[in-house]
């Protein structure tokens, strides 16, 4: 037990729970801690230019590792920037804690006076306040707990006036259970077993829940077992990446050999996927099928798509107990893992018709070239627009946790703050950006400086139509003028370099050629600015090759 100021205990908590990395921006009711953090924790703490920013980094660092994400902001308006940031991670159902200096309770006229719980309340984060001096290491115990167990964020108010208190300082344990197998009843197992022995052709599809350790291998051996291909949802993206059988993703990003096998298919067994309307394109991809659908949560069963059999486990312990059960009833694999499906499979290429022109570069011949330069142990990181179809199609990653998606929330500008705070917990690894110009100008030229002053490895390239998308595809459609959503914004290539980092402008399909060596040399933040079409922002569906 030692005798410390609060502000420094709660510096000392963090370093307690293993937060080495901090998330923030600075004002009158957290300076003292985080200065703390940094000096006599040697923590690292990364300045965001705004709020919304910290509260991002926080986000894309819990999501590429798994931990909780740890942000700092002061009270009042630097609480209400970070609504719309809170919400995206709720939505995600991010761990992350929000560490927000409150106004004295004493003070009567403070500008920066808010009620704060009111202000979190409707972005569906946690509220933890701090109780007293004396409390600070239990309270955060209590909102890191609250983080990693109901998987969202937490905020944890702390009142200004306690900073300078002394308070006797003892460590609070984190209680937190580990993962755990979670064996499904025998009786529900039996019925998903009748439908498995019935099933002619049947897919494996994995969710985002399903990508545990070990988890891949056991789904990819029941796979293989029922003769079935595998398939993901977009949060669970190359999870099988590598099989011969790979269908990619399963709903409205499949590409052409994996829409018709699931249009053939007669049986989905699914683990750790909500089986949302992208997933069965609402509902459409399912029907007719017999569905099995598994889930660590009760709740989530059944939620947004119908059952015949709903399996309660972890997809690893579930799809291993199956193989036990096939194998002892000597069940013979299906057929739908034909030599034919394989071929069709490894033959596979995106098609897609150039729309290049002399001043504009063809999105998908962009991604193309950018999937073949940008090295392959990446972390993907996508803003919200039109471009996003195509980029989730054309871009691939390693692992799911390559992949932040930044549009849960349905905003733009969101993917800067993400990418950053994806980039700590991937070292030595490049966090390639895909932002429109309207993302871009809206959240990502705030923090594009923080990614330079930090020395990090990303390439932010920006699908430039100088135009909101969908806002010009809703006046196009209406035969109105689409002036409103043009812009004519500068060049961002020399923006970048005013904001110290290196730009590309790429204009057309010969300036494609200048990605490798740009790409090579790079020493810190790359942005290229892609000039793209506006009127050819709306993605096509593949031309069919047969
Ligand atoms: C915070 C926020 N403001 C406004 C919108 C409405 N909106 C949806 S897409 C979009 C334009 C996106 O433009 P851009 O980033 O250039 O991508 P594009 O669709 O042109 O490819 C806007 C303004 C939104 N989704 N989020």
């Amino acid at each position: 037990m030692t005798r410390i100021k609060v502000h420094a205990a709660l510096a000392c908590a963090l370093a307690d729970h293993g937060v080495d990395t901090l998330f923030g921006l600075a004002g009158d009711a957290n300076l003292f801690f985080i200065d703390y953090f940094i000096r006599e924790k040697a923590g690292t703490y990364v300045a965001a230019a705004h709020e919304a920013g910290a509260v991002l980094m926080a986000g894309g660092f819990a999501s590429v590792s798994g931990r909780v994400g740890v942000a700092t902001v002061t009270h009042g308006p630097a609480l209400t920037n970070t609504v719309t940031a809170l919400a995206e991670n709720v939505r995600s159902r991010t761990p992350l804690v929000l560490i927000a200096g409150d106004t004295p309770s004493a003070e009567k006229e403070n500008l920066q006076d808010i009620d704060q719980q009111p202000v979190v309340a409707p972005t569906g984060a946690g509220f933890e306040p701090v109780r007293s001096p004396e409390t600070i290491a239990d309270d955060l115990a209590v909102a890191t707990r609250r983080a990693l167990t109901e998987r969202r964020p937490v905020v944890l108010n702390v009142p200004v006036q306690y900073q300078w208190a002394d308070i006797d300082y003892r460590p609070a344990a984190l209680r937190v259970a580990g993962p755990q197998a979670l064996a499904p009843d025998p009786k529900v197992l039996d019925q998903a077993m009748g439908i498995l022995a019935y099933a002619k052709r049947p897919i494996v599809l994995a969710g985002r829940g399903a990508t545990a350790p070990g988890a891949r291998e056991a789904l990819l051996h029941l796979a293989e077992r029922i003769g079935a291909p595998v398939a993901t949802t977009l949060k669970a993206r190359d999870l099988f990446r590598g099989d011969p059988y790979d269908l990619g993703i399963f709903g409205n990003l499949s590409h052409q050999v994996a829409s018709e096998a699931i249009e053939q298919s007669d049986c989905v067994i699914a683990f750790g996927a909500s089986l949302n309307k992208w997933t069965t394109m609402s509902g459409t991809l399912l029907a007719g099928k017999k569905v099995i659908h598994c889930d660590t949560d009760p709740a989530a069963l059944g939620r947004l798509s119908p059952f015949d059999v709903a399996v309660l486990g972890d997809a690893r312990t579930v799809a291993e107990t199956i193989l036990a059960w096939l194998d002892e009833a000597a069940i013979a694999p299906s057929s739908f893992r034909s030599e034919r499906l394989g071929q069709e499979l490894a033959g596979y290429r995106p098609a897609f018709r150039d729309h290049g022109t002399a001043g504009t570069v063809d999105l998908r011949a962009l991604l193309l070239r950018l999937e073949q330069e940008v090295p392959r142990d990446r972390v993907l990181v996508t803003d919200g627009g039109q471009y996003i179809f195509d980029t989730l199609r054309l871009l691939h990653v390693e692992n799911p946790s390559s992949y932040v998606h930044t549009v849960n929330f349905g905003s733009i500008g969101l993917g800067m703050g993400s990418a950053i705070g994806a980039s700590f917990a991937a070292p030595g690894r490049p966090v390639l950006l895909i932002t429109g110009d309207g993302g871009f100008t809206l959240g990502g030229l705030t923090e594009f400086n923080t990614a330079v002053r930090h020395g990090i490895d990303l390439i932010v390239v920006v699908c430039n139509n100088h135009c909101y998308g969908p806002e010009y595809v809703h006046f196009e459609s209406r035969n109105m003028s689409p002036a409103l959503s043009l812009f004519d914004w500068p060049d961002f290539a020399p923006v970048a370099q005013a904001l110290g980092g290196t730009g590309l402008t790429v204009r057309n399909a010969r300036d494609l050629d200048l990605l490798p060596e740009a790409i090579a040399r790079r020493d810190g933040p790359l942005l290229i600015d892609a000039k793209l079409d506006p009127a050819r922002v709306e993605p096509e569906r593949e031309p069919r090759t047969r």
